[in-house]
């Protein structure tokens, strides 16, 4: 049975991995930080009691900042396979806490790579990076593969440089099975809520059902490659899978607009939308609403910008060639942006849909902070 260790289990993409690893047959240690509430909604239905026999997956505590607490997990575990999944990976908190990203996502890379020195496990055990589009930053070239060069923009995309180069040259210089995977935004249901995606379709579902009056977004020109966190992390599995230790872009091949993503969100319920205006003075209108069941008025107007959510420096347009992937991982994703859409909306109607009756019947409803 295969071994596999997971930083960042509580994620989006830790929870589809560990699921996608147990299919797999493999035994899944993950690492989760210490929080004051509970912080494994995720991978909740992946629990087993310590307790029973053939436990196949269990949870250690620990932190990308604490070097003595990762090599103590890794000498424990003995992992085949390190996916290190692990960061402060909002972009734009990033430049709020600058310093601290680029300890955990940064530094903590060099952590895990001489924890596997220290306890001389470089020969056998491999490591998953997860790189990002963002390394990409300032459009170089369109669209962007392997070998596109670099110009981050944020200190999220600084830090994650580090940690791309440090996995390369950890492989080259100790021969390490040390890979990175370049991946586009991929999203789900599971998407952590201040992401663009889900905060549009948890708006969307919460303005259908009177619960959120108006969505209010930062730069909507942003063009971005989206795909189905599904998909992407059978490529994380099958990249440390090759026999040659290598790096791989992910991505659709396919761009879209943040606009267009708000018109396809209203659209499955459907509302029709349409923007006028520019910059900061962009507004979207309701121009018609085919569901009798939302009490939604024409004219209305349902989504503002607010300068608040632009970024220093931002990132314009990514678009990625998955060539490299597809031919040599043959690596095929199965969902397209409408799908993952219609997944996302469906999602949140449903929990909406649960929350309005509550309202409705005396509760009151969490706060959500966008
Ligand atoms: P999430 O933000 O959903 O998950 C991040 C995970 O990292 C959480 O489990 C979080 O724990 C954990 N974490 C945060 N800080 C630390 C720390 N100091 N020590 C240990 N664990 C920590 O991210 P995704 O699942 O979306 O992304 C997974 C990885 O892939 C990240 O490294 C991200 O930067 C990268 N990436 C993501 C892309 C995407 O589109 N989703 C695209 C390209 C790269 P907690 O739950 O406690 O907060
Ligand atoms: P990104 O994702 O920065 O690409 O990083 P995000 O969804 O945060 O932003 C995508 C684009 O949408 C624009 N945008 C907004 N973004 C947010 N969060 N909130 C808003 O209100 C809003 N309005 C417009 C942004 O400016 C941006 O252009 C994600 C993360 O998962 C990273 O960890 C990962 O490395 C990259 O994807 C690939």
């Amino acid at each position: 049975m295969k071994i596999a260790l997971i930083t960042g289990i509580t994620g989006q993409d830790g929870a589809y991995l560990a699921e996608l690893l147990l299919e797999k047959g493999y035994m899944v240690h993950g690492i989760k930080r210490r929080s004051s509430l509970f912080n494994t909604d995720r991978i909740d239905h992946l629990y087993q009691d310590p307790h029973e026999e053939n436990v196949k997956f269990k949870l250690h505590y620990g932190d990308l900042s604490d070097s003595t607490n990762l090599i103590r997990i890794i000498q424990e575990v003995q992992p085949d396979e390190i996916y290190n999944l692990g960061a402060m990976s909002h972009v734009k908190v990033s430049f709020d806490t600058p310093e601290y990203t680029a300890n955990a996502d940064g530094i903590g890379t060099l952590r895990l790579l001489e924890a596997m020195r220290i306890l001389g496990l470089e020969k056998k055990t491999k490591i998953y990076q997860a790189s990002t589009s963002e390394l990409y930053g300032l459009v170089q070239e369109v669209p962007q593969s392997e070998t596109t060069p670099f110009y981050p923009r944020s200190p999220y995309a600084v830090a994650k440089m580090y940690a791309y180069w440090i996995t390369v040259n950890y492989r080259e210089a100790y021969g390490m099975f040390a890979c990175n995977g370049i991946l586009f935004n991929h999203e789900s249901p599971l998407r952590g809520e201040t992401f663009v995606t889900r905060k549009i379709t948890r708006a969307v579902a919460k303005i259908a059902h009177g619960l959120q009056s108006k969505l209010f977004l930062g730069n909507l020109d942003a063009e971005r490659d989206w795909g189905h966190a599904k998909d992407y992390v059978e490529a994380m599995y099958l990249i440390l899978q090759q026999d040659t230790p290598e790096d791989f872009v992910i991505a659709t091949g396919v761009t879209t607009k943040v606009r267009e993503f708000v018109r396809m969100a209203f659209a499955e319920v459907g509302i029709t939308i349409e923007f006028k205006g520019t910059g900061v003075d962009e507004k979207g209108y309701i121009t018609a609403c085919s569901n009798p069941e939302y009490q939604l008025e024409i004219g209305k107007e349902i989504v503002g910008v607010d300068s608040a959510y632009f970024r220093p420096t931002e990132v314009d347009l990514l678009i990625g060639d998955p060539t490299k992937s597809k031919t040599k991982l043959g690596w095929q994703p199965k969902y397209d942006l409408a799908a993952l859409v219609t997944e996302m909306v469906a999602a949140d109607v449903d929990y909406f849909k649960k929350e309005n009756l509550l309202k409705l019947n005396g509760y009151t409803i969490k706060n959500q902070y966008e």
